[in-house]
């Protein structure tokens, strides 16, 4: 097998942020690609790998984003780099729709393996998360000859034109883009920092479903598309009872259940899917991301009758379940079983909520510590009013940036610091993001 990569696992600032090979870089992609794709940090990636990303100039950075919840196994982990550089070295493409492979059969059964409940499944994999979930609805209207969509406010499903109208915030992902494709409705939350305390997880789910069956109507509705813990949105972890009730109301009125587990999937949250959290069988899952390492690979998995209700020729695309990605993502099943993974996220999990927890008891900014597993978040708010505050975690995340931490945003109101780290990151590193992040919170008060 491969060596583990050498690549050392400290953080270095070498130069100042950005440095000059950067800025170099920069300039040529602010001249050759469009502004319409923007960066959240100003340096350019040499090497990555454990929690490290180091730049072009040498810089060292911790990684508490995982390339947004992909690189779970770590970069170029050493069984994705193996596998990947067999099948590279074998072929690279013949389309699976032209003269299929192993892999893209191998990664199917390994789905039906791993997506909760034991009943007989069927999956098709397709390239990104939003082409995933397009399919998911594409799958469930033909099967329920039904058209209607509901999704959720704060939801992220994707950019393209379907995807767009699913997910809930206008800025930057919808603005000017329209118009949408019709037949997608939004349900109410259950969004349990912000909801009144005596919304639980039953009420919240009441209160959506009334709100389909006024406005949508059951005998209109294909699917219930929802994120078990949403990602995008501010890593809203629903009310305990929610999403059960929410599937049991699909079941009882012949509606798709599918989750959108493209952020919360393989194995981020502790569990192989984050549903299980909630004990809840969904009909249909959709997983990306985490699931090959960093090469683009989608799937949609679930129930055999419904994913069968497909013509033949239905589904498909050129280079959905590239043998690249497929063989990405048997290595990293493998890992995440192999290192026991799952353990790992929950000990992650143990460690950023206690840090947080006791950052927010000295600091009232911090008005909400959420998450599960290595997806974790803390929400800003204005002490004096519980108004979501982007501008402070705007600010801390920047700070912990020209420090050398890699933090996101995330939030309807981009109010909320998200911590994704890769689970082969380890406990120094993250202590010390941490403390990074403490003294950020100092700086900004
Ligand atoms: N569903 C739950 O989180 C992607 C988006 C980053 P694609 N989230 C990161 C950005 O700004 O574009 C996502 C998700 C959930 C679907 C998607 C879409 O997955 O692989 O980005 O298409």
């Amino acid at each position: 097998m491969t060596e583990p990569s050498t690549l050392e696992q400290s953080r270095l600032l070498r130069t100042p942020l950005p440095g000059p090979r950067s800025q170099e870089l920069m300039a040529r992609k602010v001249a050759a690609v469009s502004q319409g794709v923007a960066t959240t940090m100003p340096v350019f990636a040499a090497r990555a790998a454990g929690g490290i990303v180091e730049d072009v100039d040498g810089n060292r950075f911790i990684d508490l984003g995982s390339g947004i919840a992909v690189t779970t196994v770590g970069s170029s982990a050493a069984r994705v780099v193996d596998a990947v550089a067999d099948q590279v070295a074998a072929f690279t493409h013949t389309c699976f729709m032209v003269t299929p492979y192993e892999g893209y059969v191998a990664v199917a059964e390994q789905l039906a393996r791993l997506t909760p409940g034991d009943h007989e499944k069927r999956t098709a994999l397709f390239n990104s998360g939003s082409e995933a979930v397009e399919n998911a609805v594409k799958i469930a209207r033909s099967f329920t000859g039904k058209d209607a969509v509901v999704v959720f406010d704060h939801a992220y499903h994707g950019r393209t034109n379907l995807t767009m109208a699913m997910t809930a915030k206008n800025m930057p992902y919808k603005h000017g883009f329209g118009p949408f494709a019709g037949e997608v409705y939004r349900a109410p939350m259950s969004y349990p920092f912000r909801d009144a305390a005596e919304i639980d997880g039953k009420l919240a789910a009441a209160r959506a479903t009334s709100l389909i069956e006024t406005q949508v109507g059951a005998e209109n509705l294909a699917a219930v598309v929802i994120e078990p813990v949403q990602g995008e949105g501010g890593f809203i972890v629903p009310a305990p009872g929610f999403l059960s009730a929410l599937a049991e109301w699909c079941r009882a009125n012949d509606v798709i259940f599918v989750a959108d587990e493209v952020q919360s999937g393989f194995g981020r949250t502790g569990t192989w899917f984050a549903v299980e959290h909630d004990d809840v069988v969904p009909d249909l899952v959709v997983s990306a991301k985490g699931i090959a390492g960093g090469l683009p690979l989608s799937a949609v998995t679930g129930r055999a009758d419904v994913m069968d209700a497909v013509h033949p020729g239905g589904l498909g695309g050129t280079y959905g379940g590239n043998p690249l990605a497929c063989a990405a993502a048997l290595a990293v099943i493998e890992t995440i079983e192999a290192e026991d993974l799952l353990t790992r996220a929950r000990a992650i999990e143990e460690r950023l909520l206690g840090r947080l927890r006791d950052l927010q008891a000295s600091d009232p900014r911090i008005g909400d510590v959420r998450g599960r597993g290595a997806m974790i978040a803390a929400e800003f708010v204005d002490p004096a009013t519980g108004d979501p505050d982007g501008a402070v975690a705007k600010a801390v995340a920047a700070y912990a940036h020209s420090q050398g931490v890699i933090t996101l945003t995330c939030g309807t109101w981009g109010n909320v610091i998200r911590f994704l780290p890769p689970l082969s990151i380890s406990d120094e590193l993250l202590d010390e993001a941490l403390d990074v992040l403490t003294t950020a919170l100092e700086e900004t008060k």
